[in-house]
Protein backbone atom coordinates (compact mmCIF):
# COMPACT_ATOMS: atom_id res chain seq x y z
CA UNK A 1 0.00 0.00 0.00
CA UNK A 2 0.95 3.39 -0.65
CA UNK A 3 2.51 6.03 1.77
CA UNK A 4 0.05 8.79 2.27
CA UNK A 5 2.57 11.61 2.53
CA UNK A 6 1.70 15.39 3.70
CA UNK A 7 4.02 18.38 4.17
CA UNK A 8 2.62 20.99 5.92
CA UNK A 9 3.93 24.35 5.95
CA UNK A 10 3.36 28.20 6.86
CA UNK A 11 1.82 28.95 3.36
CA UNK A 12 0.32 25.90 1.80
CA UNK A 13 -0.11 22.46 2.60
CA UNK A 14 0.96 19.96 0.06
CA UNK A 15 0.08 15.93 -0.23
CA UNK A 16 0.76 13.19 -2.88
CA UNK A 17 0.68 9.26 -2.34
CA UNK A 18 4.27 7.61 -2.24
CA UNK A 19 4.97 4.41 -3.98
CA UNK A 20 8.85 3.92 -3.41
CA UNK A 21 10.61 7.40 -4.43
CA UNK A 22 7.77 8.32 -6.68
CA UNK A 23 5.00 11.17 -5.52
CA UNK A 24 1.26 10.77 -7.42
CA UNK A 25 -1.28 12.59 -6.94
CA UNK A 26 0.29 15.32 -6.11
CA UNK A 27 -2.48 17.95 -4.74
CA UNK A 28 -1.97 21.28 -2.72
CA UNK A 29 -4.37 24.11 -0.34
CA UNK A 30 -3.77 26.83 1.37
CA UNK A 31 -2.53 26.43 4.92
CA UNK A 32 -5.40 27.34 7.37
CA UNK A 33 -4.15 30.08 9.57
CA UNK A 34 -6.79 30.01 12.52
CA UNK A 35 -4.27 28.77 15.11
CA UNK A 36 -5.97 25.46 15.30
CA UNK A 37 -4.38 22.46 15.35
CA UNK A 38 -8.08 20.48 14.66
CA UNK A 39 -8.47 23.00 10.95
CA UNK A 40 -5.18 21.75 10.24
CA UNK A 41 -6.29 18.07 10.76
CA UNK A 42 -9.26 18.69 9.21
CA UNK A 43 -7.90 20.20 6.08
CA UNK A 44 -5.36 17.10 5.45
CA UNK A 45 -8.26 14.52 6.01
CA UNK A 46 -9.65 16.31 3.04
CA UNK A 47 -6.75 15.67 0.78
CA UNK A 48 -6.83 12.00 1.98
CA UNK A 49 -7.10 9.46 -0.99
CA UNK A 50 -10.39 7.70 -0.34
CA UNK A 51 -9.07 4.25 -0.30
CA UNK A 52 -7.42 2.98 2.89
CA UNK A 53 -3.98 4.24 3.08
CA UNK A 54 -1.03 1.67 4.33
CA UNK A 55 1.08 4.44 5.90
CA UNK A 56 0.79 8.49 6.90
CA UNK A 57 4.07 10.42 7.03
CA UNK A 58 3.63 14.13 7.77
CA UNK A 59 6.15 16.66 7.30
CA UNK A 60 5.30 19.99 9.14
CA UNK A 61 6.91 23.30 10.22
CA UNK A 62 7.38 23.73 13.90
CA UNK A 63 8.91 21.74 16.68
CA UNK A 64 7.73 17.55 16.90
CA UNK A 65 8.01 16.23 19.80
CA UNK A 66 6.05 12.65 20.58
CA UNK A 67 4.09 13.37 17.51
CA UNK A 68 3.17 16.97 19.17
CA UNK A 69 3.08 20.13 17.23
CA UNK A 70 4.62 23.42 18.65
CA UNK A 71 5.59 26.55 16.89
CA UNK A 72 8.86 27.67 17.76
CA UNK A 73 7.60 31.08 15.49
CA UNK A 74 3.89 31.46 15.78
CA UNK A 75 4.15 33.96 13.01
CA UNK A 76 5.04 30.88 10.61
CA UNK A 77 2.25 28.87 12.02
CA UNK A 78 -0.06 29.87 14.66
CA UNK A 79 -1.17 27.01 16.81
CA UNK A 80 -2.01 26.02 20.18
CA UNK A 81 1.30 24.85 21.98
CA UNK A 82 2.04 21.21 21.93
CA UNK A 83 -1.32 20.30 19.74
CA UNK A 84 -1.47 16.35 20.06
CA UNK A 85 -1.09 16.33 15.94
CA UNK A 86 -0.07 12.58 15.47
CA UNK A 87 -3.30 11.45 17.40
CA UNK A 88 -5.75 13.35 15.44
CA UNK A 89 -4.75 12.48 12.49
CA UNK A 90 -4.89 9.33 13.51
CA UNK A 91 -8.34 9.59 14.67
CA UNK A 92 -9.20 11.48 11.45
CA UNK A 93 -7.35 8.98 9.03
CA UNK A 94 -7.12 5.49 11.24
CA UNK A 95 -3.48 5.06 11.02
CA UNK A 96 -0.94 6.46 13.54
CA UNK A 97 1.36 8.42 11.42
CA UNK A 98 4.95 9.34 11.47
CA UNK A 99 5.13 13.09 11.91
CA UNK A 100 8.71 14.96 11.80
CA UNK A 101 9.89 18.56 11.22
CA UNK A 102 9.85 19.75 7.54
CA UNK A 103 13.46 20.62 7.37
CA UNK A 104 14.62 17.44 8.78
CA UNK A 105 12.53 15.46 6.75
CA UNK A 106 14.11 16.94 3.41
CA UNK A 107 17.39 17.19 4.87
CA UNK A 108 17.07 13.59 4.58
CA UNK A 109 15.43 13.22 1.05
CA UNK A 110 18.85 15.63 -0.22
CA UNK A 111 20.73 13.46 1.78
CA UNK A 112 19.42 10.33 0.60
CA UNK A 113 18.78 11.04 -2.98
CA UNK A 114 19.86 15.11 -3.71
CA UNK A 115 22.82 17.12 -2.98
CA UNK A 116 23.93 15.56 0.23
CA UNK A 117 24.83 12.30 -1.51
CA UNK A 118 28.02 11.28 -0.30
CA UNK A 119 28.89 13.57 2.86
CA UNK A 120 28.68 12.14 5.81
CA UNK A 121 28.37 15.31 7.87
CA UNK A 122 25.45 17.67 5.48
CA UNK A 123 22.79 20.59 6.29
CA UNK A 124 20.17 21.11 4.43
CA UNK A 125 18.69 24.96 5.18
CA UNK A 126 15.19 25.81 3.38
CA UNK A 127 14.94 29.76 3.35
CA UNK A 128 11.04 30.19 2.81
CA UNK A 129 8.25 31.86 5.25
CA UNK A 130 10.52 30.62 7.80
CA UNK A 131 14.26 29.50 7.44
CA UNK A 132 14.20 26.04 8.39
CA UNK A 133 17.08 23.26 8.53
CA UNK A 134 17.89 19.82 9.15
CA UNK A 135 21.51 18.07 10.20
CA UNK A 136 22.80 14.77 9.46
CA UNK A 137 25.58 14.53 11.34
CA UNK A 138 27.74 11.32 11.13
CA UNK A 139 25.16 9.71 8.55
CA UNK A 140 22.11 9.90 11.50
CA UNK A 141 19.03 12.85 10.56
CA UNK A 142 19.30 15.02 13.96
CA UNK A 143 15.79 15.14 15.38
CA UNK A 144 16.59 15.84 19.02
CA UNK A 145 15.41 14.71 22.03
CA UNK A 146 12.55 17.57 22.11
CA UNK A 147 12.19 18.05 18.16
CA UNK A 148 14.38 21.14 18.19
CA UNK A 149 17.76 19.97 16.46
CA UNK A 150 18.46 22.40 13.26
CA UNK A 151 16.56 25.36 14.39
CA UNK A 152 19.13 27.66 13.03
CA UNK A 153 16.74 30.26 11.85
CA UNK A 154 16.71 30.84 15.30
CA UNK A 155 20.36 31.43 16.07
CA UNK A 156 21.49 35.17 16.43
CA UNK A 157 22.41 37.33 13.52
CA UNK A 158 21.81 40.62 15.22
CA UNK A 159 21.68 41.26 18.77
CA UNK A 160 20.02 44.59 18.85
CA UNK A 161 17.90 43.46 15.86
CA UNK A 162 13.85 42.90 16.27
CA UNK A 163 11.98 40.48 18.48
CA UNK A 164 11.66 37.27 16.61
CA UNK A 165 8.23 35.18 17.07
CA UNK A 166 10.35 32.69 19.34
CA UNK A 167 10.62 35.72 21.72
CA UNK A 168 14.68 35.61 20.96
CA UNK A 169 15.81 38.80 19.39
CA UNK A 170 17.48 39.12 16.04
CA UNK A 171 17.24 35.86 15.09
CA UNK A 172 18.67 34.89 11.66
CA UNK A 173 15.20 34.13 10.38
CA UNK A 174 13.98 37.96 11.05
CA UNK A 175 16.89 38.49 8.41
CA UNK A 176 16.82 35.82 6.34
CA UNK A 177 13.22 34.56 5.67
CA UNK A 178 11.07 35.04 3.10
CA UNK A 179 8.90 36.57 5.93
CA UNK A 180 11.37 39.41 6.69
CA UNK A 181 12.81 39.75 3.43
CA UNK A 182 9.80 41.29 2.28
CA UNK A 183 8.83 43.21 5.66
CA UNK A 184 12.26 44.59 5.54
CA UNK A 185 12.15 45.72 1.70
CA UNK A 186 8.68 47.14 2.21
CA UNK A 187 10.34 49.07 5.24
CA UNK A 188 13.27 50.33 3.22
CA UNK A 189 11.27 50.93 -0.27
CA UNK A 190 8.28 52.78 1.05
CA UNK A 191 6.16 50.31 -0.44
CA UNK A 192 4.74 46.96 0.27
CA UNK A 193 6.85 43.85 -1.86
CA UNK A 194 6.76 39.99 -0.89
CA UNK A 195 10.28 38.21 -1.60
CA UNK A 196 9.79 37.80 -5.31
CA UNK A 197 9.18 41.43 -6.21
CA UNK A 198 12.14 42.45 -3.84
CA UNK A 199 14.51 40.11 -6.12
CA UNK A 200 13.02 41.66 -8.79
CA UNK A 201 13.64 44.87 -8.12
CA UNK A 202 17.34 43.85 -6.95
CA UNK A 203 17.40 42.55 -10.73
CA UNK A 204 17.06 45.83 -12.19
CA UNK A 205 19.61 47.54 -9.99
CA UNK A 206 17.56 48.78 -7.46
CA UNK A 207 20.57 49.35 -4.62
CA UNK A 208 18.17 49.26 -1.45
CA UNK A 209 16.69 46.11 -2.85
CA UNK A 210 20.09 44.80 -3.34
CA UNK A 211 21.30 45.91 -0.05
CA UNK A 212 18.49 44.12 1.69
CA UNK A 213 19.27 41.09 -0.15
CA UNK A 214 23.16 41.16 1.02
CA UNK A 215 22.34 41.63 4.34
CA UNK A 216 20.20 38.53 4.09
CA UNK A 217 23.15 36.77 2.28
CA UNK A 218 25.72 37.71 5.20
CA UNK A 219 23.93 36.31 7.89
CA UNK A 220 23.15 33.55 6.59
CA UNK A 221 26.94 32.35 5.42
CA UNK A 222 27.84 33.18 8.81
CA UNK A 223 24.93 30.54 10.27
CA UNK A 224 26.77 27.98 7.86
CA UNK A 225 29.91 28.92 9.32
CA UNK A 226 28.86 28.79 12.98
CA UNK A 227 27.56 25.77 12.13
CA UNK A 228 30.75 24.55 10.53
CA UNK A 229 32.67 25.43 13.68
CA UNK A 230 29.94 23.71 15.75
CA UNK A 231 29.47 20.42 13.61
CA UNK A 232 32.39 19.93 11.05
CA UNK A 233 29.46 20.62 8.60
CA UNK A 234 30.83 19.02 4.75
CA UNK A 235 28.25 20.49 2.15
CA UNK A 236 25.15 22.77 2.87
CA UNK A 237 22.56 22.41 0.31
CA UNK A 238 19.70 25.40 0.31
CA UNK A 239 16.46 25.31 -0.99
CA UNK A 240 13.16 27.03 -0.33
CA UNK A 241 11.24 29.54 -2.46
CA UNK A 242 13.59 32.06 -1.30
CA UNK A 243 16.72 30.09 -1.44
CA UNK A 244 15.82 28.71 -4.70
CA UNK A 245 15.86 32.18 -6.09
CA UNK A 246 17.93 33.08 -9.43
CA UNK A 247 21.33 34.06 -7.88
CA UNK A 248 21.01 33.15 -4.44
CA UNK A 249 23.31 30.26 -3.87
CA UNK A 250 25.67 32.16 -6.14
CA UNK A 251 25.29 34.83 -4.02
CA UNK A 252 25.84 33.04 -0.78
CA UNK A 253 28.77 31.13 -2.16
CA UNK A 254 30.88 34.46 -3.25
CA UNK A 255 30.07 35.95 0.17
CA UNK A 256 31.28 32.40 1.66
CA UNK A 257 34.61 32.94 -0.35
CA UNK A 258 35.30 35.92 1.90
CA UNK A 259 35.38 34.33 5.14
CA UNK A 260 38.64 32.64 6.39
CA UNK A 261 39.49 29.52 4.89
CA UNK A 262 38.68 26.83 7.33
CA UNK A 263 35.44 28.36 7.37
CA UNK A 264 34.61 27.65 3.77
CA UNK A 265 32.35 24.31 2.71
CA UNK A 266 29.99 23.57 -0.02
CA UNK A 267 26.97 25.30 -0.77
CA UNK A 268 25.12 23.63 -3.14
CA UNK A 269 21.46 24.14 -4.66
CA UNK A 270 18.80 21.63 -3.51
CA UNK A 271 18.13 18.50 -6.20
CA UNK A 272 15.34 16.81 -4.31
CA UNK A 273 12.99 19.97 -5.26
CA UNK A 274 9.93 21.16 -3.67
CA UNK A 275 8.44 17.87 -2.44
CA UNK A 276 11.42 17.53 -0.75
CA UNK A 277 9.70 17.55 2.67
CA UNK A 278 6.89 14.79 1.15
CA UNK A 279 9.89 12.56 -0.31
CA UNK A 280 11.54 12.39 2.68
CA UNK A 281 9.18 11.82 5.22
CA UNK A 282 7.79 9.09 3.39
CA UNK A 283 11.41 7.60 2.98
CA UNK A 284 11.63 8.02 6.92
CA UNK A 285 8.62 6.44 7.37
CA UNK A 286 9.09 3.16 5.28
CA UNK A 287 12.62 3.00 6.47
CA UNK A 288 10.39 2.28 10.13
CA UNK A 289 12.29 5.66 11.44
CA UNK A 290 11.93 6.52 15.27
C1 LIG B 1 10.42 28.13 11.48
C2 LIG B 1 9.97 26.94 12.31
C3 LIG B 1 10.70 25.68 11.83
C4 LIG B 1 10.55 25.47 10.33
C5 LIG B 1 11.00 26.72 9.58
C6 LIG B 1 10.73 26.63 8.08
C7 LIG B 1 7.69 27.18 13.17
C8 LIG B 1 6.23 27.07 12.90
N1 LIG B 1 8.52 26.82 12.18
O1 LIG B 1 11.73 28.45 11.82
O2 LIG B 1 10.21 24.54 12.52
O3 LIG B 1 11.30 24.34 9.92
O4 LIG B 1 10.28 27.86 10.08
O5 LIG B 1 9.35 26.49 7.89
O6 LIG B 1 8.07 27.57 14.25
P1 LIG B 1 8.58 26.90 6.55
O7 LIG B 1 7.13 26.90 6.91
O8 LIG B 1 9.08 28.23 6.14
O9 LIG B 1 8.94 25.83 5.55
ZN1 LIG C 1 13.66 33.15 16.55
Amino acid sequence: RPVFAVDIGGTKIAAAEARGRQLIDRRQIATPRTGKGDDLVAAIAGLAPRAQVGAVAVATTGIVRDGALTALNPQTLPIENGYPLALALERALGVPPLVVNDAQAAAWAEFTIGAGRGYRNFAFITVSTGIGCGLVIDGRLQTGATGLAGHVGHTMSEPDGVVCGCGRRGCLETIASGTALARRGSERLGRPVAAPALFEAAAQGDRTAGQVIATAVEALVNAFADLTAAGDVDCFAVGGGVGLADGFVDALRARSLQLPHIFQRPIVVAQAGADAGLLGVAMLCGGNFH
